[in-house]
């Protein structure tokens, strides 16, 4: 009988799809396999039809359901609001939490435009003195392999970041027939692989780089225009009728970049290409070395020293699985790697102990405009084919 346990922390999360799930996941594994300084409580599911909500509750592990969002976010039991819903709703459910006195976790992208994330910002700022945190969900940051790439940038071992390489390569449209989701909505989702993925490469640059995209030029394109309206959808994929609909969104996103330090980047993001399943694959050159990562391959990170010289030299394939890489030693012995998920739970545990501890997790709400504001340059470049635009 456990004798020393942590005082609660009340979570509330509202959607239950394929986000919901990942973070219920995090939720339910944080405290079983870190130490955490507050246990969360899985108390509330909010979701518009009870019925679903509640079969989802059951089976992600919630205790009550609440058919509004605004119900869930009124309740006393509710310390933390985890909004795990399309981008259209990010901005007023996070507000209205914040308002509310919670703290707030809030998937990416941030919002569906820069006017909402300023709007997000503020209110998180408002509040900051009070000791609520709001943080942004760009999960990737907490893979092991990641955080050694930080790592070794911040020790120096590349030395002057010359080139990013960031690739975000799906394939889950690929197909004609997939049927539309809410993610080839703009009014639900603001941008198509630009926001959903793009944005993801976009704070994994900067986060390993710990520079800013000063400047972009971009294209958007749309490969398919139509698509059937689903009959039934689950997670990505699903089943359409004879009924059509229109795709309002971009299919794949492509741009330039400069970077505050005086190198230059290339960053692609799309959904349509055929064979690519969730590769995030980022290359870093240096001056005195070089990073490449594939999340594929989520385990290792390659990593080139120039000290090394001719004859030795050449990437190393680090196998980030040891107990002295971070948050491995939480998880499985002698090199038996981590998935998708992992991320998540690393996520809930940082924020869980910001909370304890006073502190500001990141990414904050700032860091998700600084994204956002990446994105809508992108959008402004290629709308005005004008080149070059400024975040
Ligand atoms: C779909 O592209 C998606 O679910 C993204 O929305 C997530 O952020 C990413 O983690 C996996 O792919």
């Amino acid at each position: 009988m456990a004798t020393d346990v942590s005082p609660g922390l009340g979570i509330g999360m509202v959607g239950y799809s394929f986000m919901g799930a990942a973070h219920s996941q995090a939720w339910r594994n944080a405290p079983r396999f870190f130490d955490l300084p507050l246990a969360p409580q899985m108390r509330v599911l909010a979701g518009r039809n009870r019925e679903a909500a509640t079969a989802a509750a059951e089976r992600l592990g919630w205790d009550e359901v609440e058919t509004s969002w605004q119900q869930l976010v009124d309740r006393d039991d509710v310390d933390l609001v985890d909004v795990c819903t399309p981008g259209d709703t990010h901005a007023e459910i996070a507000i209205a939490a914040l308002e509310a006195g919670k703290h707030v976790l809030c998937e990416k992208p941030l919002a569906n435009t820069v006017e909402e994330a300023e709007k997000m910002v503020a209110a998180a700022e408002a509040v900051a003195g009070k000791g609520q945190v709001a943080m942004v969900g760009f999960t990737y940051r907490r893979v092991p392999a990641i955080q050694l790439a930080r790592r070794l940038v911040v020790d120096g071992r590349i030395g002057t970041v010359r080139h990013v390489r960031a690739q975000y390569l799906q394939d889950w449209l690929a197909d004609e027939n997939t049927p539309l989701s809410w993610r080839l909505d703009k009014t639900k989702a603001g941008s198509g692989a630009l926001g959903d993925i793009g944005a993801h490469v976009v704070d994994l640059a900067q986060f390993i780089t710990g520079e800013q995209i000063t400047s972009v030029a971009g294209h958007l394109q749309t490969f398919v225009a139509e698509r059937p309206v689903a009959t039934e959808f689950a997670g990505l994929s699903g089943r359409g009728g004879t009924e059509r609909g229109p795709v309002t969104v971009d299919d794949a996103a492509v741009f330039l970049a400069r970077m505050s330090g005086g190198g230059i980047g290339v960053f692609e993001a799309t959904r349509f290409a055929s064979g690519r399943k969730n590769a995030i694959r980022i290359e870093i050159n240096g001056s005195k070395g070089s990073l490449a990562f594939d999340f594929e391959d989520m385990n290792v990170l390659h990593f080139l020293d120039t000290e090394d010289g001719a004859e030795l030299g050449g990437f190393r394939r680090i196998v980030v699985t040891e107990p002295e890489h971070a948050y491995v030693a939480h998880w499985w012995p002698a090199g038996h790697g981590l998935g998708y998920e992992h991320a998540f739970t690393h996520q809930a545990v940082d924020l869980i102990e910001a909370i304890a501890a006073g502190e500001r997790p990141a990414p904050t709400f700032a860091d998700g405009l600084a994204v956002q504001r990446v994105l809508a340059a992108v959008e402004r470049s290629a709308e005005s084919g004008a080149g070059w635009v400024e975040p």
